[in-house]
């Protein structure tokens, strides 16, 4: 009898959808990796709070890494090289996350991700995002990776319009997935998350999504 070596065991690549795929556990094969690193960007850049189009707060408080980065508060969103709020320029993005969004979109199919940005959302209970596209990046067809770290939570995603009906289902800790191409600006947005412990993160959820803020994708 083969014992599993993770508590999460990476599972084939599953395309959901036209250019999205998911990778169950991938980041659960090196999570003490990934927290190390995570933790290097939020000491320097700790998680603080955003506000949505409207000017109201976000339930999800946020950090950033990398040569942009995704900032919002009560009168302008958008990426800027510098954190509005200290004015310092974002901490570079370590080189192990980097390398590993790189690896992960080519599993997915896609060569020459190439980030300039790293958002990290952190989530405690009854954090949600409601539905929403990703339309502040330049190319509109460019991969973004997200690892799901900490708390499992119900990951929502519809169509290209935001009346099409929806299909939810569960990321838990470590799950990746890549979209581009024709699911670049599907609709998507989380539940609100439910209480719960984690072994890494207690009751936290953080999410990264690696982008390409500003360069073209050409690979
Ligand atoms: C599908 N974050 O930061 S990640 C966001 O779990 C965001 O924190 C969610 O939506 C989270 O904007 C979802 C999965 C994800 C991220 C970006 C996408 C799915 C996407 C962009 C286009 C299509
Ligand atoms: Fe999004």
């Amino acid at each position: 009898m083969t014992l599993p070596l993770f508590d999460t065991e990476p599972q084939p690549p599953q395309t959901i959808a036209d250019g999205a795929v998911l990778l169950r556990g991938w980041a659960a094969v090196n999570d003490g990796e990934w927290m190390a690193a995570v933790q290097q960007v939020l000491a320097q850049q700790p998680f603080q709070a955003a506000y949505t189009a409207s000017g109201l707060p976000m339930s999800v408080r946020t950090s950033n890494c990398g040569e942009w980065g995704w900032a919002a508060n009560r009168n302008a969103y958008g990426y800027t090289r510098s954190d509005p709020l200290t004015g310092k320029l974002w901490p570079s993005m370590p080189q192990f996350l980097k390398q590993q969004a790189k690896v992960l979109s080519g599993l997915a199919g896609y060569l020459g991700f190439e980030p300039d940005v790293c958002l990290i959302n952190c989530y405690e209970v009854g954090a949600k995002m409601g539905l929403h596209h990703d339309a502040d990046e330049r190319d509109k067809f460019a991969p973004i990776v997200s690892v799901s770290l900490g708390l499992p939570c119900t990951f929502v995603w519809g169509g290209l319009q935001r009346s099409d009906p929806v299909r939810s289902f569960r990321l838990e800790h470590g799950d990746v997935l890549v979209w581009g191409g024709a699911s670049r600006m599907v609709f998507h947005g989380v539940r609100p998350l439910q209480a719960g412990q984690h072994p890494l993160l207690g009751a936290q959820r953080w999410n990264l999504t690696f982008r390409m803020a500003r360069a073209i994708y050409t690979a």
